[in-house]
Order: C-alpha cells, then structure tokens, then sequence
C-alpha cells in the first residue's frame, strides 16, 4: 500500500541521511514520527522510525568475549542500490549459494554447515536497477548473532530462505520466522515471502508440496534453485513490489530520457523528491514537466505532487 508520505517527511529524512551525530539522528527521527500520518499504508515507515529511535536510545552495543571488546558486532550495512534485500536462514540453505549465483560477490559456499561467519554483501542486477542483497552467518533456534538481529531490524526486505533438501523443512521455517518476529519485522499475517530453495534436490518437489500444505496460505513461497536458477525471475519481480519502489526518469530539456539511470524512490515520493536525488541543486528548479499514464503529456507538475512508477520527469532549472 503507498505510504503517500508529505514532503516534510523526505526532507527529515535526508536530513537524517546526513545527520553525523546519534543525538542529531535521534531528534531528527523523533520529528519524523511526530509529522508522519498514521494509517495502514505508512505503518511499515512508522516501525521502521520506531525501531531506529528505540536502537540510538539503546546505546551501541558492544562486543563479548572475543578481540579487544571495541569492536561493535551490530554492524549496520549502508544501504546501495534499489534497496537492502537480507538472506537469512538455517545452515547449509543456500544462502551464500544465492550470493554467488545471483551477485558479483565470491562468497564462499559449501556443504559444511555454517561456513559463513560475517555478512557479505553483493549486488543483483533487475532490469535497469540493482538491489544489495546480503548474505548473514547461518541462525539456529538457540542462537542468532546480534549483528544477524540488527540486519534483520535494517532490512528493506528480510528474506527468509530454506531448503528443499532438508528434512527439517518446517522446523527450519518456523526458526527464521521466530527471527522476524523477534526483529518486529513481517509475520505470517502480513503473508511474508519465504524462499525455499534447492528446488532441483531430489525430493524437493514432495517437500514443497508439504511446504505449501501446511503454509501456502500464510506465507507466499517463492520455489527457486541457486544452482539452476530457475524461478529467480518471479523472485527478483517479488522482490521488487515488496520494495514499495518506483522508478522515473530524468530528461534534460531538448535531450532524450535516460533510460538506463532511473531514479529510486519510495512509493509516494513527489516531483521534489526526484529532482533532489538527482542533485541538490535541483530542488530549486523553475518548473517540471511530466509524461506518464496518469498525465497529459508533457503536462506542468507542482513539487509536491506524486510521481508514478516509469513518469518522465523534465526539469526546467
Ligand atoms: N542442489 C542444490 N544445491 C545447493 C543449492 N543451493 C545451495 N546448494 C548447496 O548446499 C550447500 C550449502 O550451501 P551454502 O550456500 O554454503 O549454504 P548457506 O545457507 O550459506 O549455509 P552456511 O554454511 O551456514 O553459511 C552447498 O554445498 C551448496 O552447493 C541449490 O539450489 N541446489
Ligand atoms: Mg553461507
């Protein structure tokens, strides 16, 4: 559901982007919650604010045992691309598998169980976009690494992903949605999207069936294999609306569109918000032209109206 959020909110927030301080990110957020209206479409924003004023408050957290005790094991990934997807799951899912397959990264992938022990990031191409897809050390139903918890809390998308190959197949899904839970983030209610991957082991299509009896109607089950790729298409387009992104594109008067550098942004976001993110002396055009399904062509837009996924948007500076 679009969030439809008021400009007021996108300037809080790149405000907070830039913000160098917790005590400056704090009162930034706090604003953040007191302006942004509350209703179905922006509870997922309003979580999210929550979350990141409950973790400042917190304070960092530190390091047990191990090293110099200085390190910080909640290690927060800056976010890169269309949006930060999260691969969480038992040992030997498949996790780094996906990375490998799907992503630049080389990471190191292997049939001992826990063979990753910190995150890896790597970034998947999806049509003229890209989403930074990390992959975190396994979780067992005793124990997950605080930094797991922490990505899992930061997640755009946290994604769940077991295996057709495991006999514990509903035991293992049970553990990565106890880690949602735990994190506040989606629960079966919200129909949260599962991968269940090696769909090309032997007896995963058995198992699969078992999945969706006892599941498909509370989770949505996207079958894939890493190894084969196949189903990753309907994967990286889920992937994509469960987002809530959209795309436009900038067209410099008397140029052409440039349709391979779109600009993201979240659903709801204004005329303001795409001329900022293509540079800050954009929000200070004259005026906006805009094409698109919803417009007359060429029609003159206000700073603060919404833009839809694949408008043109031509700035006059
Ligand atoms: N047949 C098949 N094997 C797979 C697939 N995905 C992963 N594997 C194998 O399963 C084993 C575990 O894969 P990893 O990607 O290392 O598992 P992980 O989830 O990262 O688990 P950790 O070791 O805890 O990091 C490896 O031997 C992979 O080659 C798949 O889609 N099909
Ligand atoms: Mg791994």
């Amino acid at each position: 559901m679009p969030a439809n959020l008021p400009p007021t909110y996108y300037k809080l927030k790149h405000q907070h982007e830039a913000a160098k301080t917790d005590e400056e990110r704090l009162s930034i957020l706090e604003e953040m919650l007191r302006i942004i209206p509350k209703h179905k479409g922006s509870e997922k924003v309003v979580s999210d604010i929550r979350h990141r004023i409950a973790k400042i408050k917190k304070g960092p957290a530190t390091a047990g045992g191990k090293g110099t005790g200085k390190r910080s094991y909640s290690e927060h990934i800056p976010k890169q691309g269309a949006g930060q997807v999260v691969l969480l799951g038992p040992p030997n899912s498949g996790k780094s598998q996906m990375l490998a397959n799907f992503t630049n990264a080389k990471p190191e992938v292997s049939p001992t169980p826990y063979t990753t022990t910190t995150p890896m990031v790597g970034m998947l191409p999806y049509e003229n976009i890209q989403f930074q897809i990390i992959d975190t050390p396994s979780i067992t139903p005793d124990f997950v690494l605080p930094t797991v918890l922490t990505l899992t809390r930061n997640a755009d998308l946290p994604l769940p992903v077991i295996s057709l190959a495991s006999d514990n197949l509903l035991d293992d899904l049970d553990i990565v949605v106890a880690l949602l839970g735990e994190a506040d983030r989606e629960t079966p209610e919200n129909g949260t999207l599962i991968v269940a991957n090696q769909l090309d082991a032997a007896g995963a299509a058995e198992r699969l069936d078992i999945l969706k009896e006892f599941y498909g109607d509370v989770f949505r089950i996207f079958p894939i294999s890493a190894e084969t790729g196949e189903g990753k298409d309907a994967l990286w387009q889920e992937i994509y609306t469960e987002l809530d992104i959209l795309r436009v594109y900038p067209k410099a008067p008397g140029k052409p569109i440039e349709h391979d550098e779109p600009i993201v942004l979240p659903t709801g976001a204004t005329v303001l918000d795409a001329a900022r993110s293509l540079h800050k002396d954009f929000a200070e055009f004259r005026f906006a032209r805009i094409w698109g399904p919803e417009w007359h062509d060429g029609q003159s837009v206000s700073r603060n109206d919404v833009v839809y996924d694949g408008d043109i948007v031509e700035f006059h500076l």
